[in-house]
């Protein structure tokens, strides 16, 4: 018998992503939620984190015995050692996810220094040589192509295994990184922490749960305070600092007279070339010719949040929207780099006339047109795809297109940088107004959606709940889309603040929630939680912040979660990863972490009681800081 299907509001809370629900059902796409429905009911050892394919002795599932005992592998491995193996890769996945894409960055640096990538430049010197001078280059006299080649063989090295500790870990205050030696939990080196996992976790390693978990959280350190802030610092080198501007989010960024080339993934290399080429005066001569009126380039989660931040680009939607693009039957293009790309666009796309690219030779889509992307030849590569939108919108069927009548204003490109310059130079505004109680706290929200969910509900729920709490929000990847749409990235969002907060944000004509950029960007958190500690002369974990993922869905959110928590921020999570049936591991995620690191996971599916929970700890901590409730 079919199962009656959800409607469109109880799937997600925007008007937008209802009406193309409606849509896709009409035209015969198959969605996110669809498939999430035929998948029930879910498997639940593998929910629960008991099954084991480590080895081909197995695969192996094991449970709690009758005698209350927990059955063991064929190796005889228990299930807090299978648990915790399993999250140990999940946490290698998504480091290896921002790391990669970091590397991509030192790549593209080394091509420039090398005169191999002709397209590129380094726009912000300034900050090339900040940082450079910040991991021990000496910049004095020297070219500015001369110090990138250090600071390329400086992020290099960070990768390898020669090192003890990586080189944006100066950063951390002293008495956490402390704590890091001590529990031999430094990071050493990106890949060597995520190679090691693999190794501790084939058959007959590491057969001890706590082990493996401090393993995890050294693994996801060197993703938060090595890959990803690489990816965050070198993309600002290359392509310029997120800047406070202003744009639009929700499908109705999408124009109906206009070739509309979506870009999706992570990675700016290739975005800002097809911006760049839709740009060029003789590609939007050849839109013309073919009938639009110009070319309109639209972003998808994070390498949207990449363009939304820096160079003012509209955003489409985020990941639960990313099928109902095409839905609108207006996509000329979806130009897709890796990350988050649902395999099933390429389906969607072969419903209209849209055409899918794929461009990074490590994220292949059966079914896609590949142009396989070399910085070398980069500009015209972007050409390339940008006239194979110029001539699927000849192929369009106007009669299939319905654009929703939504767009909303959004302020975003805040960074550490642009904040510092908001406050005349320096963190003390912020501080005082920490210290005063009209902020009593920060909490980054951040990540995905999944269907798990009312799309959005909880990103927006929390958002809402916190800023009337006086608690400043900061937004990173797909929960900027949903605070955009709320309302909250723009100055007037303050109406929806607590009285103290409101009046920061209208002093400094401030939205009550601050884009913060993509997921590599929660480098920025890290840093800025870094810089506020030891301002005030504190650890990380003394600070009124917290992190949350309330919608999480991916390795990389995880990955996110535990170097904040690591690094001493606690985290809210709105679904358990996959760990609970270990008692073991599971209590060590909520509580047992905050005897090591002073910060633990909460998993609250309920936006509301998150809140209250996370404002309970803001107020202990700012008690004892000595400041008022
Ligand atoms: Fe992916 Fe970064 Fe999650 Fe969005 S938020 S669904 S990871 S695109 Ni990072
Ligand atoms: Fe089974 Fe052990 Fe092999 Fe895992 S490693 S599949 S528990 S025998």
């Amino acid at each position: 018998m079919l199962k009656e299907l959800k409607t469109p509001e109880e799937l997600s809370i925007w008007k937008d992503a209802q009406q193309m629900i409606t849509k896709a059902r009409k035209d015969g796409v198959e969605t996110v939620w669809d498939r999430f429905e035929q998948q029930k009911p879910g498997c639940k050892f593998c929910e629960l984190g008991l099954t084991c394919k480590n080895c081909n002795m197995g695969p192996c599932r094991v449970s709690l015995k009758e005698n209350g005992k927990m059955q063991r592998g064929i190796c005889g491995a228990d299930g807090d050692v299978i648990v915790a193996r399993n999250f140990g890769r999940f946490v290698a996945g998504g480091s290896a996810g921002h790391s990669d894409h970091g590397r991509d960055l030192i790549e593209l640096l080394e091509a420039i220094v090398e005169g191999d990538a002709p397209d590129y430049s380094i726009r912000n010197e300034d900050k090339l040589r900040r940082v450079s001078e910040e991991l021990g280059v000496d910049t004095e006299g020297k070219a500015m192509l001369d110090i990138a080649g250090e600071l390329a063989d400086i992020c290099f090295a960070d990768f390898g295994s020669r090192k003890k500790e990586l080189g944006f870990v100066t950063r951390v205050p002293e008495v956490r990184r402390e704590i890091w030696r001590k529990f031999k939990v430094m990071p050493r080196g990106i890949d060597r922490e995520i190679a090691e996992m693999m190794h501790r976790t084939h058959m007959g390693c590491d057969n001890d749960a706590v082990s493996t978990l401090l393993h995890s959280a050294r693994t996801s350190l060197g993703d938060g305070w090595g890959g990803s802030m690489i990816g965050t610092e070198l993309s600002d080198i290359i392509f310029g600092l997120p800047k406070p501007s202003e744009s639009k989010v929700s499908l109705g960024v999408i124009k109906a007279d206009h070739v509309n080339i979506l870009v999706h993934g992570h990675n700016p290399v290739v975005s800002e070339m097809v911006l760049a080429a839709a740009k060029d005066p003789e590609m939007i001569d050849r839109a013309q010719a073919a009938g639009a009126e110009g070319i309109n380039i639209g972003g998808l989660c994070c390498t949207g949040n990449e363009l939304l931040g820096r160079q003012g680009i509209p955003m489409a939607g985020n990941h639960l929207m990313t099928e109902l693009a095409i839905v609108t039957g207006a996509v000329e293009a979806v130009v897709v780099d890796y990350q988050c790309i649902m395999p099933s666009m390429v389906q969607a796309a072969a419903c209209y006339h849209t055409k899918f690219i794929t461009t990074a030779d490590k994220a292949r889509f059966t079914g896609a047109t590949h142009i396989s992307f070399d910085t070398a030849k980069a500009a015209a590569q972007a050409r390339e795809i940008v006239d194979i939108a110029i001539k699927s919108y000849e192929e369009r069927d106007s009669a299939r297109v319905e654009i929703p009548d939504t767009s909303v204003d959004v302020m975003t490109g805040f960074s550490n940088e642009a904040l510092l310059e908001m406050l005349g130079g320096s963190l003390e505004p912020l501080l005082e107004a920490i210290k005063g109680g009209s902020i009593r706290g920060v909490v980054a929200i951040v990540g995905c959606n999944n269907p798990k969910f009312q799309h959005d509900s909880q990103n927006v729920g929390l958002a809402k709940e916190l800023i009337k709490r006086d608690i400043l929000v900061l937004v990173t990847g797909c929960v900027t889309t949903a605070a955009g749409k709320a309302g909250l990235l723009v100055p007037g969002g303050a109406e929806m603040a607590g009285e103290g907060l409101k009046k920061i944000c209208n002093s400094l004509n401030i939205p009550p929630a601050l884009h913060f950029g993509s997921c590599v960007d929660n480098s920025r958190v890290i840093h800025l939680c870094a810089m506020i500690a030891d301002a005030l002369g504190v650890d990380i974990s003394d600070l009124p912040v917290w992190g949350a993922s309330p919608e999480w869905y991916s390795e990389k959110a995880v990955a996110i979660g535990l170097y904040c928590v690591a690094s001493g921020i606690p985290v809210q999570i709105g679904t358990p990863p996959q760990i609970t049936g270990s008692k073991l591991v599971t209590d060590i995620a909520v509580s047992g972490l905050e005897d090591i690191f002073g910060a633990s996971f909460l998993v609250e599916p309920d936006f509301k009681k998150a809140a209250t929970e996370m404002d309970k700890r803001i107020s202990t901590k700012r008690k004892a800081l000595g400041l008022s409730e």
